[in-house]
């Protein structure tokens, strides 16, 4: 059967008011483009002509511009989960005007095949190849693919030319069966390959074919700053020592580093250690520091979802696929995050936090409480089952008028229970094994800033003794003071 080639346009007639669609990549990185965009305009027209179009939106991650974007502006989302970092849909999701459904990475697919949420009906993915009898080859990032094709009644297919063929081979396509059928995952060291090199559909249900040429739109980091270089140099340094006191293993244990310039900084300065050895990846994202550390033999291998690295490093990959194939593999990311897998390899996790509080609860995701910011990603999937879990943030944000360090986060993603390590430019709290109060004097002293340190042990005073001590009347004002003056260097705590 000969595949349907059409326009961006044509495809998007394939999705319909209401439709749940599944998009596949994860992050930027083989997130759909031309026929995101061209549905964006449709309910644009439709709207105009007073006609009601919205739809659920399913993906891996965050997604581009051309997609989250322009679906936003378009107000065209009704529901949308996992996870999202674009501006303009996180204004709609804080106005309420699209549902969104902040959850694990790993949980998704599952979730959907459980029927907890309604199933896909297109599935809108970007492919370096997709065959007659129904093989799809995803490119930089491979998300929920697999359980958005195999679930969805339509498939539309974005065949982007930026993106070559020979990029077969470098994914592990692989989907566990559900309860109580499940097995082990049988991946034992983060180069295991488990599955196939693509995902294998119905080719009836492949409905539209879009050519495309299109790079991903992953942004560009920022230059590293003072504070981030010294986060990278103390969660290096943290490591060094855990190796050197025989905590980690003298072979070392596979690395997770989460999104954003610090965790960029932070496997930079992994790399220039070389009291660290050479070592393994399994995380979900691999981000630009990786593929040089990989050049200069510091990164042995990689496993990840995704390939949510600049223009320029995908292209470098891309010309040197013979180097890189043996290198990297790219998951489903219910595998890539997967709390089974990640407990067995003994994970050293490192996430950043928007806000701790002194007894290492974390806020991840909603600032002052209320406003999303971009979701929990996978960092939940990581942190409870990592072998350590560290989460680095720098002290303070907002050139100081707000401390990353409060009495009682306004939100909590992470528990005390699950984080082990926290780290800033200031030095490395060490939680494991400590009570709540010595957990908030080991906070205090070692990963606040200097000038709100007499702030937080003021609060610590005005606390009864308890095992957890609180002084409710207190616990927010420092939230409190920023909302009200816009600096929580004015708190008082009376
Ligand atoms: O605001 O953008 O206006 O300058 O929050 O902060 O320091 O630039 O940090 O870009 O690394 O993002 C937690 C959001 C950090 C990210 C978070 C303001 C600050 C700035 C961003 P501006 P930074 P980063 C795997 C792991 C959850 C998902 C996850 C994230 C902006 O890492 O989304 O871990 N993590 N996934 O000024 C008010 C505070 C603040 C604050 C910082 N306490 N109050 N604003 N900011 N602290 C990846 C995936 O799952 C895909």
């Amino acid at each position: 059967m000969a595949l349907p080639f059409m326009s961006a346009e044509e495809a998007a007639k394939f999705v319909h008011n209401g439709d749940v669609v599944g998009c596949g990549g994860f992050t930027p990185a083989g997130a759909p483009k031309d026929v995101a965009t061209a549905i964006a305009k449709m309910a644009e027209q439709l709207h105009a002509e007073g006609k009601e179009f919205k739809i659920d939106i399913y993906t891996g991650a965050s997604t581009g511009d051309s997609c989250d974007g322009a679906l936003a502006r378009a107000h065209a989302i009704n529901h949308r989960t996992p996870y999202q970092s674009n501006k303009d849909l996180r204004t709609e999701l804080n106005s309420q005007n699209a549902h969104y459904f902040d959850m694990h990475l790993s949980e998704l697919a599952q979730n959907i095949r459980y029927g907890f949420l309604p199933k896909p009906t297109v599935a809108l993915v970007e492919a370096c190849e997709v065959t007659e009898d129904g093989e799809i080859v995803p490119t930089a990032g491979v998300g929920n693919m697999p359980t958005f094709c195999h679930m969805a009644d339509r498939i539309i297919v974005e065949l982007n030319a930026a993106m070559p063929a020979t990029m077969r081979g470098m994914h592990d396509i692989y989907e566990p069966l559900d309860p109580p059928l499940r097995r082990e995952i049988p991946i034992y060291k983060p180069s295991d390959r488990i599955g196939s090199d693509c995902i294998k559909v119905d080719p009836k249900k492949i409905v539209a074919v879009v050519r495309t040429n299109r790079p991903n739109e992953v942004g560009k980091f920022s230059d590293l700053d003072e504070t981030t270089k010294r986060i990278g140099d103390n969660v290096a340094l943290f490591l060094e020592n855990e190796m050197k006191a025989g905590r980690i293993p003298a072979s070392f244990l596979p690395i997770q580093s989460g999104v954003g310039n610090i965790a960029n900084a932070v496997l930079g300065a992994l790399g220039e250690n070389k009291d660290i050895p050479p070592f393994e990846m399994y995380t979900e994202v691999i981000q630009d520091s990786v593929v040089g550390l990989m050049k200069e033999g510091r990164v042995k291998f990689a496993s990840g979802c995704s390939l949510t690295v600049g223009a320029d490093k995908l292209q470098d990959i891309i010309d040197h696929m013979d180097f890189f194939k043996d290198k990297i593999v790219l998951r489903p990311q219910e595998i890539s995050n997967n709390p089974e897998i990640a407990r067995r390899l003994g994970l050293i996790t490192i996430n950043t936090a928007i806000e701790a509080d002194i007894y290492g609860n974390i806020n991840s995701t909603h600032i002052c409480g209320t406003k999303m910011m971009n979701g929990i990603g996978g960092s939940g999937d990581f942190t409870r089952n990592a072998y350590v879990s560290i989460y680095t943030t720098p002290s303070t944000a907002k050139d100081g008028a707000i401390s990353s360090f409060v009495p009682m986060v306004s939100h909590v993603d992470h528990s005390e229970h699950s984080v082990k390590i926290i780290i800033t430019e200031h030095g490395i709290a060490d939680l494991r094994g400590k009570s709540p109060i010595e957990r908030a004097h080991e906070i205090i002293n070692k990963c606040v800033d200097p000038q709100y340190r007499p702030m937080l042990n003021e609060y610590l005073a005005k606390c009864k003794t308890a095992h957890t001590p609180h002084n409710l009347d207190f616990a927010t004002a420092m939230h409190r003071e920023f909302l009200k003056s816009g600096d929580m260097r004015n708190t008082k705590f009376e």
